[in-house]
């Protein structure tokens, strides 16, 4: 595995960024009563313009420009005791008190590059997600899985208004696992491939995560049952964007030549994998159109010192799913109307 990608930009924090960082989170915490309140996350994108120039200028070109598969922004030193033992359950953060600064910093970052939302069907509508092991699910393609390595992917691959960044905030990772990467920049494919890759001949199921909470009549459903068929390609013909999730997909049954190119590209995806090892307090925002990701295995510890990541969905945006929000302002998404 390719220790460093191509397709990363880095910006470490200096310094005297960090307090810069610090100083104005420290303001946040006073001013709001959590980094999900509606009032901080409705404004967070005027607040994100007070953190340090450097920061705000690489994320707006991240994102503006799309010059790479992932951002990675690190540097914000985290005190290991101040934020209090990893939970057990992504449901049991101890006191979220502990870990605001933290919080606040992540989703400002975020704010440059798109709104934050979550999903009625993951963590109780969260915006701000736990990835950490939980030991029932120790296999699971989920961020509860450990022993098992979580197999690259888009996130959310199944649903058009799947986010266009997946953030990922390190908040202890002792034994650095990385988060693995891969950029449709490096996929070579033949004329043949490309018109099979364009065309809508693959089917691409929900997670088993997304799944569980829903019953099968359950509006959303359909997504499992009848799944519309995607191409894995779309956008730009020259610099295509992608759209594929191997543990959850197929060719539409019978289409034995969308079934060996697909298989094919995820081989070649497979070699083309690289990783980032993400230390506390480093961020990265990986481009869900242009990336793959996913993490490699690791022992669990169970004793409170486990591999603990904060997570959170952006949007560029939100008017689209409104079909599938109860309010104008709301950033829950349900699978379906
Ligand atoms: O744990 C990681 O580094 C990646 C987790 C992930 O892919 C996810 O939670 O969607
Ligand atoms: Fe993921």
């Amino acid at each position: 595995m390719s220790p460093v990608l191509q397709s990363i930009a880095t910006y470490e924090l200096s310094a005297n960024e960090g307090r810069q960082v610090t100083g104005l989170v420290e303001r946040l915490i006073g001013d709001y009563s959590s980094p999900e309140d509606h009032a901080f996350v409705a404004t967070a994108a005027d607040l994100a313009r007070s953190l340090p120039d450097g920061i705000v200028r690489f994320l707006r070109s991240f994102q503006g420009g799309e010059p790479a598969g992932a951002a990675v922004i690190r540097g914000l030193p985290v005190d290991d005791e101040r934020i209090g033992p990893t939970p057990e359950h992504w449901s049991t953060h101890c006191d979220p008190a502990r870990t605001m600064p933290e919080d606040f910093y992540f989703l400002l970052l975020g704010s440059l590059i798109g709104e934050v939302f979550g999903w009625s069907t993951l963590q109780n509508g969260a915006l701000l997600h736990n990835v950490l092991p939980n030991r029932a699910e120790e296999n699971d393609q989920s961020g509860a899985g450990s022993r098992a390595p979580l197999l690259w992917h888009i996130e959310d691959a199944f649903h058009p208004y799947r986010c266009d960044y997946l953030g990922l905030m390190a908040l202890r990772n002792p034994d650095a696992i990385g988060t693995t990467l891969g950029c449709v920049r490096d996929l070579k494919v033949t004329q043949h491939e490309r018109e099979v890759l364009w065309s809508r001949r693959f089917h691409i199921r929900p997670d088993k995560v997304h799944m569980k909470g829903l019953d099968a009549s359950a509006r959303g459903a359909e997504f499992e049952h009848s799944p519309e068929p995607v191409s894995i390609l779309f956008g730009d013909a020259e610099e295509p964007y992608l759209r594929i999730n191997p543990p959850f997909m197929t060719a539409i049954p019978g289409d034995e030549v969308a079934e060996q190119v697909l298989g094919d590209v995820i081989s070649r995806i497979d070699e083309s994998m690289g990783e980032v090892i993400l230390d506390p307090g480093d961020v990265v925002f990986i481009d869900n159109y242009l990336a793959v990701h996913g993490r490699g295995s690791f022992v669990p510890r169970y004793d409170g010192t486990d591999r603990w990541l904060r997570k959170a969905l952006f949007t560029r945006d939100l008017r689209k799913s409104r079909g599938v929000r109860d309010r104008a302002n709301g950033r829950v998404l349900r699978l379906a109307p």
